[in-house]
């Protein structure tokens, strides 16, 4: 792997003398493919001091400086020169979440992506696809440390203009849900039991106690606590487009606009074939929602989530009507079940060449420990050797939970298929992330697209950290 190995120093003092970065090397394409210049899109890692609610200012690590980091609008199709700055004291990896593209450039140690070296740069080419809402962040594994990894402000959506026409809105909206000042204790600190499967027969007792849980202090979209940002400014009349992404580390979460419908239009930045309107959107930890709201209920509202501490503590954003004002209104929403299987086409899907059963399992940490998590019985370890897979070929992955906790399960490079969802069988819903609710299953078809490593893991920090990985090799 060649690394550019150029200070920031160097850097800077070559940027103050009007000079190119042709000094920097990308080890992914030829130098004279890489032209001289800025680059299209530059993404500079390193400290932020971020103010979350009046009073309260949180230190992380962000890009460019803000959090979350700026909205970067691609092409579909139309390459790009990318520049990674470190700032920082350690190595990064930036993930390209939900692009089909090489693994050098994918940012996952696992497939051998390209690193960018603390206090040094890399540039690269890339080539965004598909189109839609994806986002960028860091792949690191922080372990037991919450000051790096996905616990940081280390995202940025990513949204890729389709070839054709997107559909109609007056207004994109980009909101991004992120939890700050963790910690870990005994434990469960969610609403738990939820949408329980059967517990299946091979799950034995557990030896051990459950080991830590992870907990949050405060709660942010765009960066800020409900009420302390900018409210978003809507129009009566208007159509407005929402892209939501849960930029967690550990969370999945559901969100409410009193008074208004969500008609979920994309999921994952992928259309669904049937756009439905819901009142609770519900979105595991790097899930993505593109929802058009009919804005036709003036006043001023709490977009939030339904879990009262939470939205007290910050996970709720304003959205004021124009000539509006007064306390924002909250209204409990009635219970309602998430079901991806509604925006799909009730189909059976064609047969596969081959199926793949990935079974997740737990091992209790024991108090004062972490959990540890299988797939088929296994902890992944680097230096596995990667599950052969051939492009081309369809493949259907068997999601099969036989834990109780909720994963929102991920593979790198590709989309899938979703199928069967709790042993409903759905067609035409593209997905790289999916919520294996407690003791459920999912089955989603895979045709890979492109060579090389491609890594398969839980989204949920704690868990992916822990064991909950599995290596591809396409071929
Ligand atoms: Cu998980």
């Amino acid at each position: 792997m060649i690394r550019d190995s150029k200070t920031r120093r160097d850097f800077l003092g070559t940027m103050a003398g009007g000079a190119s970065l042709a000094g920097c090397r990308s080890p992914t394409s030829a130098d004279s493919e890489l032209h001289a210049g800025p680059a299209d899109v530059t993404l500079r890692i390193g400290p932020v001091l971020m103010d979350i609610a009046k009073g309260h200012t949180i230190s992380t690590v962000g890009y460019n400086g803000q959090v979350p980091g700026p909205l970067i609008r691609l092409k579909e199709g139309v390459p790009v020169t990318v520049d990674l700055f470190n700032d920082t004291n350690a190595a990064e990896l930036v993930h390209w979440h939900g692009q089909i593209v090489p693994a050098a450039v994918d940012g996952a140690a696992e497939e051998r992506s390209l690193v960018v070296p603390a206090q040094a740069h890399i540039r690269y080419r890339l080539t965004p696809q598909p189109a839609g809402a994806r986002f960028v962040h860091t792949h690191v594994m922080p372990m037991s440390d919450t000051s790096r990894g996905t616990y940081t402000g280390q995202f940025a959506f990513v949204y890729i203009e389709p070839k054709s026409n997107p559909g109609q809105y007056d207004q994109e909206v980009f909101l991004a849900t992120h939890e700050w000042e963790p910690f870990f204790g005994a434990e469960e600190m969610e609403e738990g039991g939820e949408d329980l499967g059967p517990k299946p027969p091979d799950v034995k007792p557990d030896e051990k106690p459950n080991g830590w849980e992870i907990g949050y202090q405060r709660f942010t979209i765009n960066g800020k606590c409900l009420g302390f940002g900018e409210p978003v400014r809507v129009k009566q009349g208007q159509r407005v487009l929402f892209h939501i992404l849960n930029a967690s580390a550990t969370e999945n979460i559901k969100l409410a606009l009193p008074g208004h419908r969500f008609t979920v239009v994309a999921l994952d930045g992928n259309p669904v074939p049937h756009p439905r309107a819901v009142d609770v959107l519900e979105l595991g930890t790097a899930e993505r929602i593109s929802a058009t709201v009919e804005m036709n209920n003036p006043g001023v509202w709490v977009l939030g989530t339904p879990m009262d501490d939470d939205r007290k503590n910050g996970m709720g954003i304003v959205v004021e009507y124009a000539g509006r004002g007064g306390e924002p209104r909250w209204i409990k929403p009635a219970k309602s079940l998430w079901d991806y299987t509604a925006f799909g086409e009730a189909q059976t899907a064609p047969n596969p060449a081959e199926t793949i059963p990935l079974v997740f399992g737990k091992i209790n940490g024991g108090t004062g420990h972490f959990n540890h998590w299988t797939v088929n019985g296994k902890e992944f370890h680097e230096g596995d050797a990667p599950r052969a897979l051939v492009k081309g070929r369809r493949y259907r992955l068997i999601f099969d939970n036989h834990t109780d906790d909720a994963h929102p399960v991920h593979l790198h490079r590709n989309s899938f298929e979703l199928v069967s969802v709790n042993g409903k069988p759905t067609g035409g819903v593209l997905k790289d992330v999916v919520l294996v609710k407690g003791f459920r299953k999912v089955e989603a078809d895979v045709t890979p697209a492109m060579d090389g490593l491609t890594l398969f893991h839980c989204h949920q920090q704690l868990h992916m950290d822990y064991g909950f990985k599995l290596l591809f090799n396409m071929t």
